[in-house]
């Protein structure tokens, strides 16, 4: 059975966490027992590093420019691609990522601005064809999305962007998967039960299209 790479993505506090465990679970049941969670930012040494660097509020006085922030979440994602998922694929896991390069086109192109022709072409040079089988997109509204995550309690770098930023990010992911049929938008404004019945019921309609049961 070939492995497979599958992604997460959603505004903060939309469900990737609890839906990755979910998903794992769900694979379980279909005899998919060999599967690695991987995060990003994150996943590697030096990944963990640019994350802590990425999310911290200040450093200094010193203000992490729209570019190094984009520059940095593409560093972590080679060095988490090539040390861990491509190995991990290669050795017949299954890979399940919270979050991947769709991230960067709906924060750092939505919410930042950033040109798309730049981050598609850095896309290009950094990752070249490589990219998620599947990635189901959790979308939830940025009120929805700020309200679970003040519930928390702190806020990271990124977290304390105002409800424009988190608009535009919105609407590139919904823009995004619109545009791409390897992307599959579940509503997770529903009852966390809700949505957990859509995941099983959107990866289990996904593994009999792929011929993988
Ligand atoms: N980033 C990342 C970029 O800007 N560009 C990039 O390229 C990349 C890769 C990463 C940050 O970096 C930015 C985006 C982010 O700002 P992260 O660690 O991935 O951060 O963090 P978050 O998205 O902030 O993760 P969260 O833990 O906040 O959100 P999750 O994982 O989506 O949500 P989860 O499962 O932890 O749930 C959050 C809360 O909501 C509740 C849960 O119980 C929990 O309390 N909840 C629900 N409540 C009601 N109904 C539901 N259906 C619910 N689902 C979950």
């Amino acid at each position: 059975m070939n492995s497979k790479f599958i992604v997460i993505e959603g505004l903060e506090g939309a469900g990737k966490s609890t839906a990755c465990r979910k998903i794992i679970t769900t694979l379980y049941q279909h005899g998919i027992k060999n599967v690695i969670y991987t995060r990003e930012p994150g996943g590697t040494p030096i990944a963990e590093q640019l994350r802590t660097l990425i999310q911290q509020k200040r450093i200094s006085k010193e203000k992490i420019t729209d570019s190094a922030e984009l520059l940095m979440l593409y560093a972590a994602r080679i060095q988490l691609v090539e040390n861990v998922i491509k190995p991990a694929l290669a050795n017949g896991s299954w890979v399940i990522g919270d979050r991947h390069d769709l991230s960067s086109h709906a924060y750092q192109g939505g919410g930042r601005r950033i040109k798309h022709n730049f981050i598609h072409y850095l896309k290009k040079e950094i990752l070249g064809d490589f990219s998620p089988d599947l990635t189901l997109y959790l979308d939830i509204t940025p009120e929805i999305s700020l309200q679970r995550t003040r519930n928390r309690g702190f806020l990271d770098r990124i977290e304390l962007e105002n409800l424009s930023f988190f608009t535009r990010t919105r609407n590139r992911y919904l823009k995004l998967a619109l545009e791409d049929k390897r992307i599959k938008i579940i509503d997770a404004t529903q009852k966390p039960q809700k949505v957990t019945y859509e995941l099983n019921k959107t990866i289990t309609q996904w593994l009999k299209q792929s011929c993988i049961f």
